[in-house]
Protein backbone atom coordinates (compact mmCIF):
# COMPACT_ATOMS: atom_id res chain seq x y z
CA UNK A 1 0.00 0.00 0.00
CA UNK A 2 1.39 3.61 -0.76
CA UNK A 3 1.95 5.53 2.35
CA UNK A 4 0.25 8.63 0.29
CA UNK A 5 -2.62 6.35 0.36
CA UNK A 6 -2.60 6.74 4.16
CA UNK A 7 -3.49 10.87 4.13
CA UNK A 8 -5.87 11.60 6.99
CA UNK A 9 -8.16 14.25 7.33
CA UNK A 10 -10.53 15.62 9.99
CA UNK A 11 -13.94 16.41 9.09
CA UNK A 12 -16.63 17.14 10.82
CA UNK A 13 -20.27 18.04 10.72
CA UNK A 14 -21.32 21.18 12.90
CA UNK A 15 -24.16 21.29 15.12
CA UNK A 16 -26.52 23.04 12.13
CA UNK A 17 -25.73 19.84 9.51
CA UNK A 18 -26.57 17.45 12.68
CA UNK A 19 -30.18 19.27 13.64
CA UNK A 20 -30.46 19.52 9.62
CA UNK A 21 -30.69 15.53 9.10
CA UNK A 22 -28.00 15.86 6.76
CA UNK A 23 -25.69 13.67 8.71
CA UNK A 24 -25.92 10.53 6.82
CA UNK A 25 -25.94 12.40 3.32
CA UNK A 26 -22.49 13.99 4.32
CA UNK A 27 -21.35 11.12 5.40
CA UNK A 28 -22.28 9.11 2.19
CA UNK A 29 -20.32 11.51 0.05
CA UNK A 30 -17.13 10.44 1.67
CA UNK A 31 -17.55 6.67 1.57
CA UNK A 32 -19.24 6.83 -1.98
CA UNK A 33 -15.87 8.75 -2.65
CA UNK A 34 -13.57 5.91 -1.95
CA UNK A 35 -12.33 7.43 1.93
CA UNK A 36 -11.84 5.51 4.10
CA UNK A 37 -13.20 5.82 7.43
CA UNK A 38 -10.94 5.17 10.85
CA UNK A 39 -12.87 7.09 13.10
CA UNK A 40 -15.52 8.84 14.32
CA UNK A 41 -18.04 10.15 17.03
CA UNK A 42 -21.37 12.35 18.26
CA UNK A 43 -20.33 14.41 20.96
CA UNK A 44 -21.26 17.64 22.34
CA UNK A 45 -17.60 19.28 22.33
CA UNK A 46 -17.14 21.76 25.15
CA UNK A 47 -16.24 25.68 24.19
CA UNK A 48 -12.32 25.01 25.97
CA UNK A 49 -12.35 22.10 23.06
CA UNK A 50 -13.88 24.54 20.22
CA UNK A 51 -11.27 27.16 21.16
CA UNK A 52 -8.67 25.46 20.82
CA UNK A 53 -10.00 23.63 17.57
CA UNK A 54 -10.09 26.96 16.25
CA UNK A 55 -7.04 28.37 18.43
CA UNK A 56 -5.57 29.68 14.88
CA UNK A 57 -8.78 32.14 14.33
CA UNK A 58 -9.11 33.82 17.87
CA UNK A 59 -8.40 37.32 16.61
CA UNK A 60 -11.08 37.26 13.93
CA UNK A 61 -14.37 39.06 15.24
CA UNK A 62 -16.32 35.97 14.71
CA UNK A 63 -13.91 33.87 16.56
CA UNK A 64 -16.73 34.34 20.13
CA UNK A 65 -19.39 33.71 17.60
CA UNK A 66 -18.10 30.59 15.86
CA UNK A 67 -17.61 28.53 19.03
CA UNK A 68 -20.88 29.02 20.35
CA UNK A 69 -21.98 27.77 17.01
CA UNK A 70 -20.58 25.35 17.56
CA UNK A 71 -21.35 24.24 21.17
CA UNK A 72 -24.55 24.81 20.42
CA UNK A 73 -25.43 21.06 19.86
CA UNK A 74 -23.96 17.70 19.10
CA UNK A 75 -21.09 17.52 16.48
CA UNK A 76 -20.02 14.34 14.26
CA UNK A 77 -16.46 14.02 14.37
CA UNK A 78 -14.62 11.88 11.71
CA UNK A 79 -11.04 10.98 10.57
CA UNK A 80 -11.02 10.12 6.56
CA UNK A 81 -8.34 7.96 4.98
CA UNK A 82 -6.63 8.23 1.74
CA UNK A 83 -4.68 9.59 -1.47
CA UNK A 84 -5.10 13.55 -1.08
CA UNK A 85 -7.74 12.87 1.85
CA UNK A 86 -7.36 16.86 3.06
CA UNK A 87 -7.34 18.22 -0.28
CA UNK A 88 -10.13 16.49 -2.00
CA UNK A 89 -12.09 16.80 1.35
CA UNK A 90 -12.06 20.55 1.37
CA UNK A 91 -12.96 20.12 -2.60
CA UNK A 92 -15.75 17.81 -1.46
CA UNK A 93 -17.20 20.27 1.07
CA UNK A 94 -16.73 23.26 -0.78
CA UNK A 95 -15.62 26.91 -0.22
CA UNK A 96 -16.03 28.49 3.47
CA UNK A 97 -18.62 30.72 2.16
CA UNK A 98 -21.50 28.63 0.83
CA UNK A 99 -22.16 31.52 -1.46
CA UNK A 100 -18.79 31.03 -3.38
CA UNK A 101 -19.35 26.83 -2.99
CA UNK A 102 -20.57 25.16 -6.16
CA UNK A 103 -23.66 22.82 -6.70
CA UNK A 104 -22.27 19.85 -5.94
CA UNK A 105 -20.43 20.64 -3.37
CA UNK A 106 -21.36 19.77 0.25
CA UNK A 107 -21.88 23.78 1.14
CA UNK A 108 -22.78 23.84 -2.06
CA UNK A 109 -26.03 21.84 -2.31
CA UNK A 110 -26.98 22.09 0.96
CA UNK A 111 -26.37 25.74 3.08
CA UNK A 112 -26.55 29.48 2.43
CA UNK A 113 -24.25 31.35 5.23
CA UNK A 114 -20.80 31.32 5.98
CA UNK A 115 -22.21 31.19 9.95
CA UNK A 116 -23.94 28.46 9.22
CA UNK A 117 -21.76 26.23 6.68
CA UNK A 118 -22.56 22.82 8.24
CA UNK A 119 -19.64 20.97 8.02
CA UNK A 120 -15.76 21.17 8.45
CA UNK A 121 -12.82 19.99 7.26
CA UNK A 122 -8.81 20.23 8.00
CA UNK A 123 -6.96 22.55 5.74
CA UNK A 124 -3.55 20.93 5.86
CA UNK A 125 -1.81 17.70 6.45
CA UNK A 126 -0.25 19.20 9.61
CA UNK A 127 -3.24 20.73 10.34
CA UNK A 128 -5.23 17.67 9.91
CA UNK A 129 -2.95 16.04 12.34
CA UNK A 130 -3.36 18.59 15.36
CA UNK A 131 -6.50 18.34 14.79
CA UNK A 132 -7.35 14.34 14.41
CA UNK A 133 -4.70 14.75 17.78
CA UNK A 134 -7.28 16.96 19.39
CA UNK A 135 -10.36 14.97 18.94
CA UNK A 136 -9.59 11.46 19.03
CA UNK A 137 -7.36 9.17 21.60
CA UNK A 138 -4.90 7.10 19.40
CA UNK A 139 -6.62 3.97 20.51
CA UNK A 140 -10.06 5.45 19.14
CA UNK A 141 -8.41 5.22 15.47
CA UNK A 142 -8.83 2.27 13.83
CA UNK A 143 -6.85 0.74 11.24
CA UNK A 144 -8.27 -2.18 9.24
CA UNK A 145 -7.81 -3.13 5.83
CA UNK A 146 -10.89 -2.26 3.17
CA UNK A 147 -12.01 -4.93 0.84
CA UNK A 148 -12.43 -2.56 -1.72
CA UNK A 149 -8.95 -0.99 -1.39
CA UNK A 150 -7.58 -2.59 -4.77
CA UNK A 151 -10.59 -1.50 -6.41
CA UNK A 152 -10.07 1.91 -5.54
CA UNK A 153 -6.50 2.58 -5.52
CA UNK A 154 -3.70 1.07 -8.80
CA UNK A 155 -1.16 0.33 -5.95
P1 LIG B 1 -12.98 26.68 6.77
O1 LIG B 1 -14.03 26.10 7.72
O2 LIG B 1 -13.47 26.60 5.36
O3 LIG B 1 -11.61 26.11 6.97
P2 LIG B 1 -12.04 29.04 8.20
O4 LIG B 1 -11.56 30.28 7.58
O5 LIG B 1 -11.04 28.13 8.85
O6 LIG B 1 -12.89 28.24 7.10
O7 LIG B 1 -13.15 29.44 9.25
C1 LIG B 1 -13.63 28.49 10.17
C2 LIG B 1 -15.13 28.64 10.28
O8 LIG B 1 -15.42 29.91 10.82
C3 LIG B 1 -15.90 28.59 8.97
O9 LIG B 1 -16.15 27.29 8.49
C4 LIG B 1 -17.18 29.29 9.35
O10 LIG B 1 -18.05 28.43 10.08
C5 LIG B 1 -16.68 30.37 10.30
N1 LIG B 1 -16.44 31.64 9.64
C6 LIG B 1 -15.44 31.95 8.78
N2 LIG B 1 -15.55 33.23 8.34
C7 LIG B 1 -16.65 33.72 8.96
C8 LIG B 1 -17.30 34.99 8.93
O11 LIG B 1 -16.89 35.93 8.23
N3 LIG B 1 -18.42 35.12 9.71
C9 LIG B 1 -18.91 34.11 10.48
N4 LIG B 1 -18.34 32.91 10.53
C10 LIG B 1 -17.23 32.71 9.78
MG1 LIG C 1 -10.31 26.22 8.56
Amino acid sequence: MAAANKERTFIAIKPDGVQRGLVGEIIKRFEQKGFKLVAMKFMQASKDHLKQHYIDLKDRPFYSGLVDYMNSGPVVAMVWEGLNAVKTGRVMLGETNPADSKPGTIRGDFCIQVGRNICHGSDSVESAKKEIALWFKDEELVDVKNCAYEWVYEN
